[in-house]
Formats: structure tokens, sequence, C-alpha cells
């Protein structure tokens, strides 16, 4: 089997395939959320009948781009906020690959939050996880965009004077069509929820609760969370843009009043980058790594591309 095909065999999966045997244990601190992401993780991919080699993990910088370091699957560890821009070309190189991108608060709704909006817009076939602990975790504790208004660290001594970011609305707003929220402390919905964002065709995004106890110990996620699909008292369409925009508003304003709501918010069918593209016929047939074993194969260097342009 070609390792470019990423196809697995058809068998049994088991969630310790996904254990690195030789890389080292999770430095994680403990009580980190971090873990509950790595545990959802293995939990999942094998429940959606994906093996090792069939997944690549793609990861910004920070406590939370460290997660392809302990997951046994193809891996990317880029740049600070530039996950999806390498996940968005691994996907079109090679569709076969089931592309999963994450990264932090920091990385994806500060430095990347650019890449973010355009992808949602695309509607990148792939799922993005962002590990939201409110704090830029890996550089000691600073103000991120997720943290809340008054939020005391190191660099807003006297309190954050901005508002947070609104990730779940800002999803909605550039394109993203499945958008959830899950958090570390609730295990067996974060597992489904990865379940679904997986077997959702297009981009699908997980605004995923992670505490830093070492940093932000006053981080609502600590609290005991409501999941609004079991919860009677929410009752919305995740197919409709309208119900979901304002159930989206109302969990994001719920979370720094001391209310964690989680759950599914948005779902919607619209085709992805990767299937318009094979509509057009401007996809690769196979992975564009097999062509590197072909002898014949013509290269389309970029010199050639600059002659035909002179
Ligand atoms: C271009 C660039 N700027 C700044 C940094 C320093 N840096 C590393 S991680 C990080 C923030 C991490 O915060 P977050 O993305 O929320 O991840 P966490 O550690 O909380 O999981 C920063 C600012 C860097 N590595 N590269
Ligand atoms: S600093 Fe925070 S985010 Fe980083 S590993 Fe420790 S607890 Fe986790
Ligand atoms: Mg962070």
């Amino acid at each position: 089997m070609s390792a470019f095909n990423a196809i697995g065999d058809e068998r049994e999966i088991d969630r310790d395939e996904f254990t690195p045997g030789l890389e080292p244990q999770p430095t994680w601190c403990p009580g980190c959320g971090d873990f509950g992401v790595l545990k959802a993780l293995k939990q999942a991919l094998p429940e959606v009948g994906k093996t090792p080699e069939e997944v690549l993990t793609v990861t910004g910088i920070g406590c939370s781009g460290k997660l392809n370091s302990y997951l046994d699957t193809y891996g990317f560890h880029t740049i600070h906020g530039r996950s999806l821009p390498v996940a968005r070309a691994a996907k079109l190189a090679n569709d076969g690959l089931e592309v999963i991108a994450a990264g932090g608060d920091g990385d994806g709704y500060g430095i990347g939050g650019n890449h973010f909006m355009h992808t949602a817009r695309e509607n990148h076939d792939m799922t993005y996880i962002v590990f939201n602990n409110e704090v830029f975790g890996l550089t000691k504790g600073q103000t991120s965009p997720t943290s809340p208004k008054g939020h005391k660290s190191k660099t807003t001594p006297h309190g954050n004077a901005k508002s947070p970011i609104r990730p779940l609305s800002l999803a909605l707003t550039s394109g993203a069509t499945y958008i959830a929220r899950t958090a570390a402390v609730n295990p067996n919905q974060a597992k489904e929820i990865i379940k679904e964002a997986i077997d959702h065709d297009g981009f699908a995004h997980i605004d995923f609760l992670t505490q830093c106890p070492t940093w932000n110990k006053d981080a609502k996620q600590y609290v005991p969370y409501v999941d609004v699909q079991e919860s009677e008292d929410y009752d919305f369409d995740v197919n409709s843009r309208e119900e979901a925009q304002e159930m989206m508003f109302e969990t994001e304003n719920a979370l720094h009043e001391g209310t964690v709501l989680t759950g599914r918010y948005f779902v919607d069918e619209r085709p992805s980058y990767q299937d318009e593209k094979k509509e057009l016929g401007e996809m690769p047939e196979e992975p564009l790594a097999e062509r590197y074993f072909e002898d014949d194969y013509d290269w389309e260097r970029s010199y050639d591309l600059l002659e035909r342009h002179k």
C-alpha cells in the first residue's frame, strides 16, 4: 500500500494505534484541557473508521501545537497561525487524506485569524479544532483574543480593555458549514462532535474549551457545562442560519457571565471547495506525491511557468 494513497486496511482499529511508540509522553501540565482533546481524538478516529495512515494532523504553535507529537498520524507542526494554509495545501494535493488542523486561540483567532476566515469562506474539507483556553499558554499566560474583558495578566495588568472575539459567530459569518463548541471537561460530547466534524464534507470548526490551570485560573471553562441539544431550555434548528446566529450570540455572551453552553450550532450542506474543484476537473486524480515516483512524468517547474508568461 502506498502511504500517499492514504487508504487504510479494512480492519478493526484500536485507539492505541494512535499513541506513538517512541515519542515522549505529553509534557502538558497536570490538569491541562489539552489532554481532553487528545483523548477525544484517539477515541473518535477509530470510531469513524480511520487508520493512522489515513490522517494528517497539522498544528500551529503553542501548548496546543504539541498535539501531533502525541498523536500517531501523519503530522506537520507548522509556524504560529499557519496551520490552515498548510492543511489546505495538503488536502488539495491528496484528497484521500483526512485532514485535521489544530491550534490555540491565539494561533487561530489572533495571528492566524485571516486564514480562519478565508478557509471557512472557501469551505475547505477539513476539521479545525481550536483549543480555546483564553490565554497564550505556551508563552506564560498573556491575554489572548478570547480573554474576557477585564482579564488580568502580565500584558493587561489593569484588566483587558478589549472585548473577546466571538469564535462561533465569526465562523458562521465567514462561511463554515459545521460549527460546534465542546469542552475538555465533557469528553463524551467532545468525542461525538469530533466524529461529526470528521464525517462532515466541508469546513468543520470546533471551538474546544480547554482549561489552562497554570495560567488561567479564572476561566469559566471549569464551571459545569450545558449541552444545548440536551437541555430543555434551548430549542433551535441547527440548519437555520438565523436561529444558529441567535444561539451563538447567546452562548458567547453567557460564557463570560458564568454559563458554559456547548453543542452543535450550525450544519449546512454547501459543497466543499474540493467538490467544487472536482466539478471543474481541477483536482488531481491521484495524490500529487505519486508523480515523484513516475520516471516519465513531465514536471512543471516554476521557471517553466515563468517562461510561459514572457
Ligand atoms: C510569529 C510568532 N509570533 C509569536 C510567537 C510566540 N508564541 C509562541 S506560542 C504563542 C501563543 C500561544 O497561544 P495559543 O495560540 O493560544 O496556544 P496555547 O499555548 O494557549 O495552546 C506565541 C505568541 C511565535 N512562536 N511566532
Ligand atoms: S501552560 Fe496551560 S495550556 Fe500549556 S500545558 Fe500548561 S495548563 Fe496546558
Ligand atoms: Mg491559548
